[in-house]
């Protein structure tokens, strides 16, 4: 039977996006290393398409900012690229066009009643310096960073109230270092992968140091991505492997975040295995006294995870402590090859509630990609995407049923508003509530946008709890 589930009336609902993805390279003073990366292997990316076009956000972001609100979004999250805003990469000064952009922009939001939460780092370093610096693992970008936030604060603290340092800062390490699928496309990096968890640490702190010392009033947290790991059996194995995965891929960033403290099982690990981080006093008490205000988590997938086999790499790699286990019968997103499992965001919400002291929380992505989305438009001009709204509700329900339990969470922010690019797969997965069409770049509002008017109206939806597969 189907009955009310009720989330709180300042709830936010909204979407995210990041300059990368959606604003196209018009008028910037730098290039990205994704843009780098595109302008020199575009075979790289599905189809050949990069971020160069984009959603053309940079000058379509009106219209976007219009569509938002009709779909009921009260909340939009994307970020400032450092490489727009900035124009000298060593001093922090910026650029006045990309000031005036986001000026203008940011007005926009307001206009509309969107909160704007507004990201810094989106996986987009300026190529630069990768160059000069080799990116992330100098420490001297970690400054430029700080002077890249402290600018961005200067410019915008007046009229933006919610920051946050990095989105999903694990990624970089871990996708550019270990695996090869981000730049700088290493693979087998561990130690490196390492130094550049703590440097992100360490610039995330920096940036949360300086913003509440500029004393706008506002809040600053950290975007993360906390896939809970889980064990295929109960072993004692089985369970080291998910301990340390939960502590190398989510506490390596969740507890430097809210506490201030890496785990000291990581800690004791990494030495042992003698790959621990370059710290000094200093920069651990950097760490230690700047914590964030709040916590945005992207769920996705979560991460199922069994004993690592005798044999291993030389190199130190995590796979030393674990392994990804492919667990047979798993609910699948095939167009991604990602797991459906929504009991997860419960699993979240209880995690945060009673380890890391029901710190404020807000789920800042969430969603499905789906490849052909035309073959759902109908006479009418509207894609029906049904399997996107079941996907949202199911996971609501879990979400719903933590506040219920005493969660702190106070919004929802779905991936994505309006279509945009997605690193490599580029257009082929979309995600939106609102299509665009990549020839003219034309928005149609989805079936799922007009869901979602109506929960944000409702402030909730009509769901049977039977429906909740876990
Ligand atoms: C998250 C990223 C987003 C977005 C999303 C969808 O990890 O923060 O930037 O891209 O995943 O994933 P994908 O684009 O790989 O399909």
């Amino acid at each position: 039977m189907k009955q009310k589930i009720k989330f709180p009336e300042n709830f936010w609902w909204g979407a995210a996006t990041s300059g990368p993805q959606s604003e196209g390279w018009f008028n910037k003073r730098h290039e990205n290393v994704m843009d780098y990366w595109y302008r020199t292997q575009r075979n790289d990316f599905f189809n050949g398409v990069g971020p160069d076009v984009a959603s053309d956000f940079y000058h379509k972001y009106k219209d976007d900012f219009a569509m938002m609100k009709q779909i009921g979004m009260n909340s939009f999250r994307t970020s400032i690229q450092w490489s727009r805003l900035i124009k000298d990469l060593e001093t922090g000064e910026p650029d006045p066009e990309g000031v005036q952009f986001y000026k203008d922009m940011i007005e926009e939001a307001k206009k509309n009643d969107i909160i704007l939460v507004m990201n810094l780092h989106h996986f987009d370093l300026p190529i630069e310096l990768f160059e000069k610096y080799g990116g992330w693992e100098s420490k001297h970008v970690v400054d430029l960073f700080a002077k890249f936030a402290k600018t961005a604060f200067e410019c915008f603290g007046n009229d933006v109230k919610y920051w946050t340092t990095f989105n999903e800062p694990m990624v970089i390490p871990e996708a550019g270092y270990l695996y090869g699928v981000h730049f700088p496309k290493y693979v087998g990096k561990g130690k490196e992968c390492v130094q550049v968890i703590f440097n992100i640490n360490l610039a995330s702190a920096k940036a949360i140091e300086i913003y509440h010392s500029m004393n706008f009033g506002g809040e600053i947290g950290i975007i993360l991505n906390l896939t809970p790991a889980y064990p295929r059996s109960e072993s004692k194995e089985d369970l080291e492997a998910a301990h340390f995965a939960d502590d190398f891929f989510g506490r390596s960033f969740l507890d430097p975040a809210v506490f201030g403290t890496f785990p000291e099982t990581l800690v004791h690990t990494l030495k042992e295995d003698g790959v621990l981080w370059d710290a000094t006093k200093e920069e651990l008490e950097t760490i230690k006294h700047n914590t964030v205000d709040f916590l945005g988590v992207n769920y996705y997938q979560p991460k199922r995870v069994k004993a690592p086999a005798m044999e291993h790499d030389e190199n130190w790699m995590p796979s030393w402590h674990f392994e990804e286990y492919d667990m047979p019968g798993k609910r699948m997103n095939p167009y991604r090859g990602w797991e459906i499992y929504p009991r997860a965001i419960y699993d979240i919400a209880k995690n945060v509630q009673n380890n890391y002291g029901n710190i404020k929380w807000f789920i800042s992505e969430n969603g499905m990609g789906v490849e052909g989305e035309e073959r759902y438009r109908d006479e009418n001009g509207k894609i029906n995407d049904d399997y996107r709204i079941d996907f949202y509700e199911e996971h609501l329900a879990w979400l719903n049923k933590a506040i219920q339990e005493g969660s702190n969470c106070f919004g929802y922010h779905a991936w994505t508003a309006f279509d945009c690019w997605s690193w490599n797969n580029a257009y082929k997965n979309r995600y939106g509530f609102i299509a665009v069409d990549l020839n003219d770049q034309k928005r149609t509002i989805k079936k799922s946008g007009e869901w979602l008017k109506k929960v944000s109206e409702e402030h909730g939806y009509e769901y049977d709890l039977d429906q909740m597969k876990g």
